[in-house]
């Protein structure tokens, strides 16, 4: 039996607060090979570096599973190079979203690495811990391991990925490891009671969105939950977890193969009380308004929708394939069954005109949103953006500090850097600062801490 721990990277930075799906499911696996499993989900958990490598050095686990986002590149290299100087025998496997945008350079960025697996974890996680169990791996044992990342002699090798089609395969989230009463309330102010879950429904997105790295994440065919599945986890984390509120992560719960409609009467038939949301936002072409109602009668509350752009062409150039006839009809029929609703949008796409980033924020002052975000566009590792981007020369750098949605790094379109930041502020400032919205906007301060956190960020976006 080995001693393995699951983390986050260690980033006091970091604000979010919640159980992390992903490190839940692939836990339950461990577990069920045999193994003594622990989470480490609040990166802020340590005061400084010299605690958290005291810690590591008393647990000295056999192996330390770590997920990396692209926008925490350097924390991960710090942190690995604590763990390996704490505790040097310890097999270091990584995963998530970098490692599988760019699997080839994992032992580049990350040498202190042994192994990495790309997108969906749990069978790759499954094999590699047979193997680790039995003996020292061999290379044609290795080279089987669904979506591993190794190293074959001076080369990384990178499995090709087999994604998971029957989803109940796979074992609920290891919830006893995650209690959702532990974490507080999202900062992201979707919330409404605690505790919170996190869910899928799904997996997959059809969609090929040029600036969207759900593609390696999940692939393109959707895969479903069957609903019996579903209710299974939903009676047992109200149950058994106290669960008041769920928050779907799907890329799009909505989608029409997908089992939400049937879930949904059926919370409504058992009576189940939660209200739930959809912070990573559905599609507006899956919604009609029977669905909208139902979703409303089901304890929804609100849900994010990618707009992303006001400008035909631009939603043409990053193939969004959603019009903005449908997006105006459907913002509506969610807002007529009661839902709140948050638009999500982008300013500073390669060639966007200073025109084109004001036809997208008047779409947002039209239309009834509840809320709206405007992030700076950053062509992440992963996307088909990146890929084209990278081979035309046309990213300035290859800085990992600018793979996230908020710095100006690899501002590609028409306008200058400090007008693009200029007209970020006014995006908020402008749909805010109305007094239909304002409302909405305080209303999702719903602690003291949220409210100290969305000031603080809306400073640095606004004000700064
Ligand atoms: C929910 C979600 C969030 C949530 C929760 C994040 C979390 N802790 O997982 C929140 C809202 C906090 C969030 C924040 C952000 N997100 Co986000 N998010 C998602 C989303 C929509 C779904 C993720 C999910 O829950 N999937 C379901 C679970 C079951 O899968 P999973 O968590 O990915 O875990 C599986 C695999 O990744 C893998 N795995 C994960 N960890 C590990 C570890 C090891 C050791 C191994 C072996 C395997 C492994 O196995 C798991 C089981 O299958 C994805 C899109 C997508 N389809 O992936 C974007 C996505 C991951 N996010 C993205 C981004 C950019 C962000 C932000 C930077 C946005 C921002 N500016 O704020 C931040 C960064 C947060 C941070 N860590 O600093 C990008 C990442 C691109 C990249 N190359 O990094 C994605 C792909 C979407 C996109 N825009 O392209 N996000
Ligand atoms: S942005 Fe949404 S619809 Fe587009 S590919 Fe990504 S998950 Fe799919």
């Amino acid at each position: 039996m080995m001693q393995i721990l699951l983390a986050l990277p260690y980033d006091p930075s970091y604000r979010h607060d919640s159980p992390d799906l992903g490190l839940g499911y692939l836990a339950a696996v461990a577990q069920q090979e045999g193994h003594d499993v622990e989470l480490l989900l609040q990166p802020r958990r340590f005061a400084s570096h010299a605690d958290f490598t005291k810690w590591i050095q008393e647990r000295q686990f056999d192996l330390i599973g770590v997920k990396v986002f692209s926008c925490q590149i350097k924390v991960t290299q710090k942190m690995l190079a604590l763990i390996r100087q704490a505790s040097p025998k310890t097999t270091i496997v990584l995963g998530g979203p970098q490692v599988s945008a760019d699997p080839k350079r994992t032992f580049e960025l990350f040498p202190e690495a042994d192994y990495g697996l790309q997108a969906e974890g749990e069978r790759g996680l499954r094999k590699l811990l047979r193997l680790l169990n039995a003996d020292t791996p061999q290379p044609q044992d290795l080279a089987r391991v669904p979506g591993l990342v190794w190293r074959r002699n001076e080369d990384t090798a990178a499995n090709p990925q087999q994604w998971i089609r029957d989803l109940d395969s796979i074992p609920f989230p290891a919830w006893e490891l995650m209690h959702p009463a532990d974490f507080g309330t999202p900062f992201n102010g979707y919330s409404r009671r605690h505790p919170i879950a996190p869910m899928v429904l799904t997996r997959g997105c059809p969609h090929r969105c040029t600036f969207c790295g759900a593609g390696v994440m999940n692939g393109h065919a959707i895969r479903s939950r069957s609903a019996d599945n579903i209710m299974e986890e939903l009676r047992m984390l109200t149950s058994d977890y106290g669960v008041r509120e769920i928050q779907f992560y799907d890329s799009n719960c909505a989608h029409r193969r997908g089992p939400l409609r049937e879930v949904l009467q059926r919370i409504i038939a058992e009576e189940i009380d939660i209200t739930w949301c959809a912070p990573n936002g559905i599609r507006l072409d899956s919604v009609d308004a029977d669905l909208a109602r139902l979703m409303k009668r089901s304890g929804c509350f609100q849900v994010n929708v990618g707009i992303e752009s006001g400008s035909r062409r631009i939603l043409r150039q990053i193939s969004k394939s959603l019009s903005l006839d449908i997006v105006k009809d459907r913002v509506w029929t969610l807002r007529e069954a009661g839902i709140e609703v948050v638009g999500l949008f982008m300013l500073g796409l390669p060639s966007e005109t200073e025109a084109e980033m004001r036809q997208t924020i008047s779409l947002a002052m039209e239309l009834p949103l509840t809320g709206a975000s405007f992030s700076i566009y950053c062509p992440l590792p992963g996307t088909e953006d990146y890929e084209r981007l990278m081979a035309e020369g046309r990213l300035a750098i290859d800085d990992v500090d600018a793979f996230d949605f908020v710095s100006y790094e690899n501002n590609l379109s028409e306008v200058p850097a400090a007008r693009l930041r200029t007209l970020q502020r006014q995006a908020y400032l402008r749909f805010h600062l109305r007094p239909r919205i304002l409302p909405y906007f305080l209303r999702n301060l719903n602690s003291w801490k949220k409210a100290l956190y969305v000031a603080s960020s809306a400073y640095q976006k606004v004000l700064d």
